[in-house]
């Protein structure tokens, strides 16, 4: 009861903020593709080109959205001009970092290319991040898992960073919480 107490005492003091560039370089890739969350720790994509999305899928369908439990986070469409001067963010928080999380990104074709990323993923057995990748890399290709681009639109007006975050928590067993950001930067 002690430790469980200290432990959440530290993971509270110690929630971190992680970045994840999306699509650098024109590559179809997220990058990290794989990362390791506390509870509470905030995972913040940058979408850097091109027209990607983060989606949540399940390990089982990795193209797919997820609807069961209930529907995965989506950020939507993130188009990226190429000669862009602000880039489009969108963030959510971790609330369970027992429960893996996987993703994709619901342009055509993009998951059978192997863009995926994991967040908490096991590193040894059966579910890890590069067997979730493969899994991807051989579903077949399904267009009606386009995002709902449920997202606000990029075009935000100046605003100090982060003022135009809102947060919606998402209830139910998976534990994640979206927010939605379009942060100037
Ligand atoms: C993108 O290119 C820059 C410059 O070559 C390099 O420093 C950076 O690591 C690259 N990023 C990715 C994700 O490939
Ligand atoms: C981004 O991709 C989606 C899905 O392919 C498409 O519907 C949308 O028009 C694209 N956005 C832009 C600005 O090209
Ligand atoms: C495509 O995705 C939808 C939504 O997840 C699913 O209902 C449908 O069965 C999928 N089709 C194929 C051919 O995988
Ligand atoms: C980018 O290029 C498009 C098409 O030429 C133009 O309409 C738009 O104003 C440009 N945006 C910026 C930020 O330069
Ligand atoms: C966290 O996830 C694990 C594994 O999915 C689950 O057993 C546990 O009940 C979850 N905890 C909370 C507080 O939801
Ligand atoms: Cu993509």
């Amino acid at each position: 009861m002690l430790f469980f107490a200290l432990a959440t005492l530290v993971s509270a003091a110690s929630a971190a903020t992680i970045t994840v560039q999306v699509g650098a370089n024109g590559t179809l890739a997220y990058n990290p593709t794989s990362v390791t969350a506390a509870q509470g720790d905030e995972i913040v994509f940058q979408f850097l080109a091109k027209n990607h999305t983060v989606t949540q899928s399940t390990f089982a369908a990795p193209c797919d959205i997820m609807t069961t439990p209930m529907a995965g986070i989506d950020s939507g469409f993130q188009f990226v001009a190429p000669n862009a001067t602000q880039i489009p963010q969108y963030s959510f928080t971790v609330n369970n970092a027992t429960t893996p999380l996987w993703f994709f990104c619901a342009q055509t074709g993009h998951c059978q290319k192997g863009m995926v990323f994991a967040v908490n993923a096991a590193t040894t057995g059966a579910k890890t991040f590069s067997a979730f990748q493969t899994a991807a890399m051989g579903a077949s290709a399904n267009t009606s898992t386009a995002a709902s681009g449920s997202a606000p639109s990029a075009s935000g007006t100046a605003a100090p960073s982060g003022a135009l975050m809102t947060r919606a928590s998402v209830v139910g067993m998976l534990a994640v919480a979206a927010a939605g950001a379009f942060t100037l930067l």
